[in-house]
Order: C-alpha cells, then structure tokens, then sequence
C-alpha cells in the first residue's frame, strides 16, 4: 500500500498523541510538521524525528510534497488553516472546536467542498471503545426503540493544567468538553430537533461555565439530557468516562463508571467489560482518549483510500457544532432552541 505523507500544524498538548497515532495507523505517515513557536516545533520535531519543519503555515503549503494536513491548534487558527488547505487543494483534519462560530464553521466547510477536498472534524469521542460497544448494541437490536437517553461527563479532575487555555476563555464546557458528549448524543439517539439548557460557574479561578445541563428532542422522538461538569468531586474520580444510559422499548443500556457494559431485556442481564486498551504509548487515565485518537486517525486513512465520506466530515460536525451555539444561546435567553432552523 503507498504510504500517504501527512502535515501536522499545531505541536501542543495534545498533538503528541495525535504524533504517537500517526506512528500506529497504517497507510500514512508525518513528514512535515509546523508551529509558531520554535520551542514547541523543536521537542515535537526531535521527540518524533521530523526534520522537516516549519513555523509558518503558508511556507510549509508552499514547499508542498504532502497529501493532507491535521490542523492541531487551538480554534483561533482553524478557519484560516482550513481554507488554506482548501486554497492548497490538500485534504485537511481539523481538531475541535472546528471553528469559533457556526458561520465561519459554514463557510470551512463550503470552502472544502468548492474545493473537492475532504475534510474530517477530530471529534474522537464517539470513536472510543465504549462509545462504539454502546451503539452496537443498540443497533444488535438489544433494547428495541430507544425512547430516553443520558449521557453524562462529571468529574473534579484539573484539566488547567495540561491546558491552560481553558480557564482563560469566556466559554469553556460546553465549547470544550460539552462537544464531545453532544456528538456522542447525535452518534448513538440521532440528530436533534431542539435543545434547551442551563449553565453555571463553580469554579471561581476560571472565566466560563463549568456546569451544564441540556435537554435534547432527537428527531426520531427520544429524550435525552446532556449533563457535564468540571465542579463534581466524587470518591471515585471518573476523568475523562462518559457514562450512558438508554432506555428502550425492550430493556435498557447502562455503560457505567469502569468501562461496564449493562443490558438488560427479556432475556435477562449481561454485564461486559469494554475497556479501551493502553496503547504501547498511552498512560491512564487518558488511554480512552488516546485510543480514540488512533481510531480516528486511521478511520481517515481507510476513507480516504475508498473514496469515501468521513464520520465526523466538516457537513456531520456542523450539526454538533450547531448543538453547541444552540446550547449557549439557549442558557443566555431561558428559551428551547430550534437547532433544524440554524442548520
Ligand atoms: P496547545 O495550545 O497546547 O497547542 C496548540 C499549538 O498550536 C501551540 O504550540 C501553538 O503555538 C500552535 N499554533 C497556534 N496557532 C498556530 C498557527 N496559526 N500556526 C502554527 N502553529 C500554531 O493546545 P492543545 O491543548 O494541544 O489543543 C489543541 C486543540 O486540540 C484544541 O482545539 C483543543 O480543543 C483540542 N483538543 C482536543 C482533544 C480531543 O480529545 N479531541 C483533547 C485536547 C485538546
Ligand atoms: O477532549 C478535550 O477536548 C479535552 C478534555 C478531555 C480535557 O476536555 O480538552
């Protein structure tokens, strides 16, 4: 199989898991790699032997001689990095946040397809193994019709640390955290008709909300309640699990705290293990994370080599990014939003 050669732009926190996939998945490597910051170009570049480097994006697409771009940065830089691959005619990757607004999310996403070039959105979550055991199970028909859902990411642990950024800006868990779980919402009970929620601050040390609460209608006419918070000390710390709960026609679903798998229908309870495995470079308790990283990364590689549309495509993740602005929006006006109307 030829190897595809790959560009990452953005070597930060968390691009060196993504640097660590790319070495796993097969049919495509890193030849190139771009940051402005000569400190963060040179561990990434000397830790993964990348000689080729650059710390502007213009000259690394102007130099070429790669066949996609994964745009690690944070989401000030996506909608420019974006269209500069789309200028470029270079298949992109874009880490979530995809973009700072829906519009310039529209415009991304226009701007590839003008292009004829593919673009996937890094919304690895729903790319974890117990995110994937879950909806499987759901489609072996376990619990007939589902009609309630809970998806559900409470936790204390200090993610400020790894990643200052968080604190500073004037929205933080939904924009940041909330996404994930909103996606995995959309993944596993279908698109949303409309949303309502609620947000607080607990935190006093961080400028955005950490608490949120929202209510989905699905358009198939389930129910479900996103719930996340980074204010939730509890006796066993759950960071980074999103537990799950369906309720169906015929039996119910529980993925719960320690990566179990509950079903209960007519026939009785299975209860099964669905951890996700330590990577060879992986260390707990980010292993599901990072293991969705991989997932993901070769998920691109094998779309790409059949021609064909990406999970999470730029046009998929406008409808969570949709759920996001709806949510905020939602929380500032006390009012249920129509998410059909923003798409
Ligand atoms: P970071 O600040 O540690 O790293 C970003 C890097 O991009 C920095 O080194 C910065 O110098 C560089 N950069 C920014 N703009 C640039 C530009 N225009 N050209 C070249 N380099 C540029 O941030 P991070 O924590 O690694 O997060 C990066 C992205 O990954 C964010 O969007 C974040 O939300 C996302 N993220 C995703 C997951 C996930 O599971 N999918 C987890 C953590 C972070
Ligand atoms: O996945 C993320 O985007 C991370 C974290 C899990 C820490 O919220 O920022």
């Amino acid at each position: 199989m030829t190897e595809l050669k790959g560009a990452l732009i953005g070597c930060g926190f968390f691009a060196i898991n993504q640097m660590h996939a790319w070495n796993d998945v097969s049919g495509a490597g890193i030849v190139a790699i771009c940051d402005r910051d000569p400190e963060r170009l040179k561990i990434v570049g000397d830790q993964f032997g990348i000689d080729r480097r650059y710390g502007d994006a213009e000259a690394l697409f102007a130099d070429g001689g790669f066949d996609f771009v994964d745009i690690a940065t944070t989401v000030q830089s996506h909608r420019t990095l974006v269209e500069m691959a789309a200028r470029n005619k270079v298949p992109a990757i874009c880490q979530k946040p995809f973009a700072k607004t829906l519009s310039d999310a529209k415009a991304m996403v226009e701007a590839c397809r003008n292009a004829g070039i593919p673009l996937m959105v890094h919304e690895n979550f729903r790319w974890q193994t117990p995110i994937q055991a879950v909806r499987k199970a759901l489609e072996t028909d376990t619990i007939g019709t589902p009609f309630w859902g809970r998806f559900s990411f409470r936790s204390a642990y200090d993610v400020f640390s790894g990643q200052p950024y968080l604190a500073e800006g004037e929205r933080f868990i939904i924009e940041d955290l909330g996404i994930h779980t909103l996606d995995i919402a959309r993944y596993i009970l279908g698109d949303v008709r409309s949303l309502t929620a609620r947000t607080k601050r607990v935190n006093p040390r961080i400028k955005g909300e950490d608490v949120a609460t929202i209510l989905l209608d699905h358009e198939n006419g389930a129910t479900s309640v996103v719930d996340v918070s980074y204010a939730t000390r509890l006796s066993r710390e759950p960071f980074p699990e999103t537990l799950i709960e369906l309720d169906g026609s015929e039996g119910t679903i529980r993925l719960t705290q320690g990566y179990g798998l509950e079903i209960t229908n007519a026939k009785g309870t299975t209860t099964t293990d669905v951890s996700p495995k330590l990577l060879s470079w992986a260390s707990r308790p980010w292993h599901n994370i990072q293991e969705s990283v991989y997932a993901i990364q070769q998920h691109w590689v094998d779309q790409l080599e059949r021609g064909a549309e990406h999970s999470t495509s730029g046009s998929d993740n406008l409808k969570t990014f949709a759920l996001v602005e709806a949510a905020y929006d939602s929380a500032a006006r006390g009012q249920t939003i129509d998410v059909g109307a923003m798409l």
